[in-house]
C-alpha cells in the first residue's frame, strides 16, 4: 500500500472530526447561552398512573389557577384533543408559578410561545414546571405534537397582568379562583362540565368539525325546541349516539360516547350550556328531566331511531 493514500485519507478524517467537534461545541454553547439568558425550564415527572386516577385528582377534575400562598400559584392544565383546559390562564406579573399538566387522550406538547417553555404532556403522567412571567402581555400557547385531525386548533393563552390588576380581577371574580364548582344541584357550572368532556370533539365554542363531529352552537337549541327534542337530547347524552346523521347538510357517522356518569344535575348544567351557544331559548333543563330518563337501557343505536323520529 502507498502511504501517501493513508496520509490523504486520514487528513480529511482529521478534517470531518475537526468539523463535528465544532459543531458540537457550537451546539453546547447555545445551549449554555440559552441557559443562561433564560434560564431553566424543564418539567420534571410529578406523579405516574393510570390516565383515569390521575385525572380523578381534585387539581385536575378542575383545572385552572389557584394560590397556593403569597405570590405563588398553581396552574393545572389538562390537554386534550384538540383543546387546553381551561384555554386562557391568567396569572400576576413576577408570581412564581407552578404549572402541572397532564393529557387526558394522546401525548400533546405544551408549549408557550417565545419562551423556552415546552413540556410534553403525557396521558398516564403529570409534569411540573416552575416559572415566573416577567413582561406584561399574552402568550400563544399551541400543541407542538401532532394528536389527529383538530391538532391545529389546539391553542391556549396564558394572560400576564400587572400584579395590582390581577388581584383586582380575581377579588371581583370570586370564586373563579380557589374553589371554583359547587358540587351538584344549581350550582353546577354547564360550561366546566362542557369544557371538560365536550370540548374536545364538538370545539371550544361548539362549532364542530365539518365530517367528524357535529357543530352544537346553534343546533342544539334548535333540537330543544322541537317535538320531543328535550328528551332526544337527553337520551343523547345517556346512552350515547351511533350512526349516520346529517346536520347542516354534512354528514356524520361517528360514535358519541354515553355520558351517563355525569351526575343528573352535571347533565341538565350541560345541556343548557350548549342551547346556550346559540339560536332559540329553550326552558332550563332540570335534574328531574334527566333522572326521568335514566334506566331505559337504550343503546346509542336505539338513541339514532329516536333521533330518525324526532328529526326526519
Ligand atoms: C369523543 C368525541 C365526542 C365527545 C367527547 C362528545 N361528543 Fe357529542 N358527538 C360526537 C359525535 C361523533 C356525534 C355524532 C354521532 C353520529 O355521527 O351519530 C355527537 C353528537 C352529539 C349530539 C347530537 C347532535 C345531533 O344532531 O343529534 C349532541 C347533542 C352532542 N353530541 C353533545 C355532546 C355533549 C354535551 C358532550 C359532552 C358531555 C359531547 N357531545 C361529547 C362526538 C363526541
Ligand atoms: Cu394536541
Amino acid at each position: 500500500m502507498d502511504d501517501r493514500h493513508h496520509h490523504e485519507v486520514a487528513k480529511w478524517e482529521r478534517r470531518w472530526i475537526a468539523i463535528s467537534g465544532l459543531m458540537t461545541l457550537s451546539f453546547v454553547i447555545l445551549i449554555a447561552y440559552s441557559l443562561a439568558t433564560e434560564g431553566a425550564h424543564i418539567a420534571q415527572s410529578a406523579a405516574r398512573g393510570s390516565p383515569d386516577t390521575l385525572l380523578q385528582q381534585a387539581m385536575f377534575t378542575d383545572p385552572g389557577v389557584r394560590v397556593v400562598g403569597p405570590n405563588q400559584l398553581q396552574v393545572s392544565i389538562v390537554g386534550q384533543a384538540f383543546v387546553w383546559v381551561p384555554e386562557t390562564i391568567r396569572v400576576p406579573q413576577g408570581a412564581e408559578v407552578e404549572f402541572y399538566l397532564t393529557a387526558r387522550d394522546v401525548i400533546h406538547g405544551w408549549q408557550v410561545e417565545n419562551t423556552n417553555l415546552n413540556v410534553e404532556v403525557i396521558p398516564g403522567e403529570v409534569s411540573r414546571l416552575r416559572t415566573s412571567f416577567d413582561e406584561v402581555g399574552t402568550y400563544r400557547v399551541t400543541c407542538n405534537e401532532y394528536c389527529g385531525i383538530g391538532h391545529q386548533n389546539m391553542l391556549g393563552w396564558i394572560e400576564v397582568v400587572p400584579a395590582s390588576q390581577w388581584a383586582a380581577d380575581t377579588a371581583a371574580e370570586g370564586a373563579a379562583v380557589g374553589e371554583v364548582m359547587a358540587e351538584g344541584g344549581a350550582g353546577v357550572d354547564g360550561a366546566a362540565v362542557y369544557a371538560a368532556n365536550c370540548a374536545s370533539c364538538h370545539g371550544p365554542a361548539g362549532a364542530g368539525i365539518a365530517g367528524a363531529f357535529p357543530p352544537l352552537a346553534e343546533h342544539a337549541a334548535d333540537i330543544a325546541v322541537t317535538d320531543g327534542g328535550r328528551d332526544y337530547l337527553i337520551d343523547a347524552m345517556l346512552y350515547g349516539l351511533m350512526g349516520p346523521i346529517v346536520v347542516d347538510g354534512v354528514s356524520y357517522n361517528g360514535v358519541m360516547p354515553a355520558w351517563g356518569q355525569l351526575a343528573d344535575a352535571e347533565i341538565a348544567a350541560v345541556i343548557d350550556h350548549i342551547v346556550g351557544l346559540g339560536g332559540p331559548a329553550a326552558d332550563p333543563f332540570t335534574a328531574d328531566e334527566v333522572a326521568a330518563q335514566r334506566g331505559r337501557g337504550l343503546s346509542a343505536a336505539d338513541v339514532l331511531a329516536i333521533r330518525q323520529q324526532v328529526l326526519p
